[in-house]
């Protein structure tokens, strides 16, 4: 079996979950600045390490994290277990920059894999491969450390052999101590313009020591997913070894399906933030989506055949903002009624609709309403190859009809939709079983 259709069958389970909770949450919830405010205000290892002796997230509970995500109809979570500032949320032997070693003396990811798993929701782990804490990641002139410009670091030693066999040991850590792990979500690879030349030109591929990596991992934990930001490309007929099972576009819809270089349809999947951030800021009530919005991102995704990783940022106190929980609960409630448009869908070969979108899972098609027209409503082209139609929802019937205004569109099936204005006005979803 190829690399491709390796992929194909350790993503069927990714493909069928299309939803997934993203978790952002470290040190960067005290400043409530985001979680690049070191990077962005070039702080000082000295200063920033204060939000380490003060890191103490009293109410944290991820069991109520669970129960939100399960309420949202989320299948998957994605934890950063170690973020850019290089803070681990667990309780590694390679560090002592650990929660472990914080007030709270606690394995945060230990309790976030207990109570997600309680829920049956897949694991996933964020592992970052920038650091800006460890003393062997480059510094100066580095795109983004905090120290990128601090003279007093220019030309400094970094042995970065230290670094990669410090971040490969704790991807094994993360892959040996925590049980069964779904989703390995690394962020991410990029260049130095600065360090044109030496070795930290090219971060990514080899740079990471990446095909060393993932095979590691593939031994460890066969099954896992693995996004594609380690530097590969998912695109070649035999995709790279490390370029991962989805490809991650981010806070960018795509045009379509993700694809390879021979057409073929590739797993992909859109993470965006809640409210323009990945940590937690304060006071942004006014940035945060609409729960039309979001249920709409989710639709786009898996009309394209994409799945939806929606991030929460917890505060320093280890709770999710309030906005967050309304929009998910809200979101949650559409998806108890229309989940069956969602999970295992995927697109569908009919034209996109003016009124809305279609996802579809073999003969069911779902049609999913955003603008209620006027008079019987028109599916193109699907004259005499329906079986039946329901509302998704509440399972009743609707009926085909041949209305009296419809003589220029013989090859269109109609249903009569009693009233003016939608059920639900941010979708409202049909299912229509096709005849074949
Ligand atoms: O720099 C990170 C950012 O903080 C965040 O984690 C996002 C989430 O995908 N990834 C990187 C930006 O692309």
């Amino acid at each position: 079996m190829g690399l491709f259709e390796e992929r194909a069958k350790r993503t069927e389970w990714f493909l069928e979950a299309r939803f997934g909770m993203f978790i952002h949450w470290g040190l960067y919830a005290i400043p409530a600045r985001g979680e690049w405010v070191k990077s962005n205000e070039k702080i000082t290892a000295e200063d920033y390490d204060s939000y380490f002796e003060e890191f103490n997230p009293v109410r944290y509970n991820p069991k109520e994290w669970a129960k939100l995500a399960k309420e949202a109809g989320m299948k998957y979570a994605v934890l950063t277990t170690k973020h850019h500032d290089g803070f681990c949320l667990f309780d590694s032997a390679y560090t002592d920059y650990k929660s472990t070693n914080t007030k709270c003396k606690r394995d945060l990811v230990r309790e976030y894999v207990e109570a997600f798993r309680e829920e049956g929701i897949k694991i996933g782990f964020y592992y970052s491969l920038l650091d800006w804490h460890h003393p062997d990641y480059p510094h100066y002139g580095d795109r983004q450390h905090p120290m990128r410009d601090e003279e007093s670091f220019k030309g400094a030693e970094h042995n970065w052999k230290n670094y990669v066999e410090y971040f490969h040991n704790q991807v094994r850590e993360l892959l040996t101590n925590y049980g069964k792990i779904d989703i390995m979500w690394f962020d991410f690879s990029y260049d130095n313009e600065r360090l044109k030349g030496t070795e930290f030109e090219h971060m990514s591929g080899e740079t990471w020591k990446a095909k060393e990596l993932v095979t590691m991992m593939r031994e460890l934990q066969p099954d896992i997913v693995i996004d594609n930001r380690l530097g590969g490309d998912a695109r070649k007929e035999e995709p790279d070894l490390h370029a991962g099972d989805f490809v991650s576009p981010e806070c960018m819809m795509p045009d379509g399906d993700a694809l390879d270089v021979l057409g073929r349809s590739i797993p992909w999947e859109l993470c965006l933030t809640l409210n323009e951030n990945w940590g937690y800021v304060r006071n942004k009530a006014w940035e945060y989506k609409s729960v039309e919005n979001v249920i709409h991102m989710l639709v786009e995704c898996v009309s394209k055949n994409g799945n939806m990783l929606i991030n929460v940022g917890p505060n320093a106190k280890g709770e999710i903002p309030k906005e967050s929980i309304g929009i998910l609960r809200e979101v949650g409630e559409w998806m108890k009624g229309n989940s069956d448009s969602i999970y295992g869908c995927g697109k569908s070969e009919l034209e996109k609709p003016e009124w809305g979108r279609y996802t579809q899972r073999g003969n069911m098609l779902y049609a999913h309403i955003y603008d209620r027209r006027v008079g019987a409503f028109r599916f193109p082209g699907l004259e005499g190859k329906v079986k039946k139609v329901r509302f998704l929802e509440d399972g009743s019937e609707l009926r085909l009809v041949r209305p009296w205004n419809g003589e220029d569109h013989k090859k269109d099936a109609f249903v009569e939709l009693e009233n003016a204005k939608l059920y639900d006005e941010r979708d409202t979803v049909i299912e229509i079983e096709l005849k074949s």
